[in-house]
């Protein structure tokens, strides 16, 4: 049995998207996040990391969105729709290649423009130009 624990507004979507794509049998539960947009204490009830995604599959809590991943794609992907072929050494850096790069170059990029977004909304009017000056430096670089 699979049960997502999946936040609002997260990379937790991305489990989702995979298990749709799957067709797999699953059990949702959605958090929303704090006023402070962090997720609630209840998700540490689930694993005492308390982010997501956390998948509870086969009697274990798995974390990590890249690992739950490849979790997925090898214990669920029947029809081998995902999974590289071992011959095809192309296929298999591009699948390599793109589960890395979304958790090792794009996130980072992608969870600091988040909080300078939040910087400047939660800035109080006095300063948010100033603000919203530093955000457009930091994203021209
Ligand atoms: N490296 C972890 C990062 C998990 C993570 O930081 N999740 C974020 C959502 S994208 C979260 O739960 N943030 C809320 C919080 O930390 O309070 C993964 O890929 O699963």
């Amino acid at each position: 049995m699979l049960h997502l624990h999946h936040l609002a507004n997260s990379r937790s979507f991305r489990i989702l998207w995979l298990l749709e794509e799957l067709g797999a049998d699953y059990k949702l539960t959605c958090y929303e996040r704090n006023k402070a947009y962090r997720a609630p204490d209840s998700l540490k009830q689930v694993h005492p990391i308390g982010n997501a995604p956390i998948l509870e599959a086969d009697d274990r809590v798995l974390i990590e969105s890249g690992f739950i991943i490849e979790y997925l794609i090898k214990h669920y992907d029947k029809e081998k729709q995902f999974k590289p072929d071992d011959n095809n050494e192309a296929a298999w850096e591009a699948y390599t290649f793109w589960l890395h790069f979304a958790e090792a170059s794009l996130m980072p990029l992608l969870v600091m423009r988040l909080v300078f977004t939040k910087v400047v909304s939660q800035s109080p009017m006095l300063i948010k130009p100033i603000s919203k000056k530093i955000q457009g430096q930091i994203e021209k670089t």
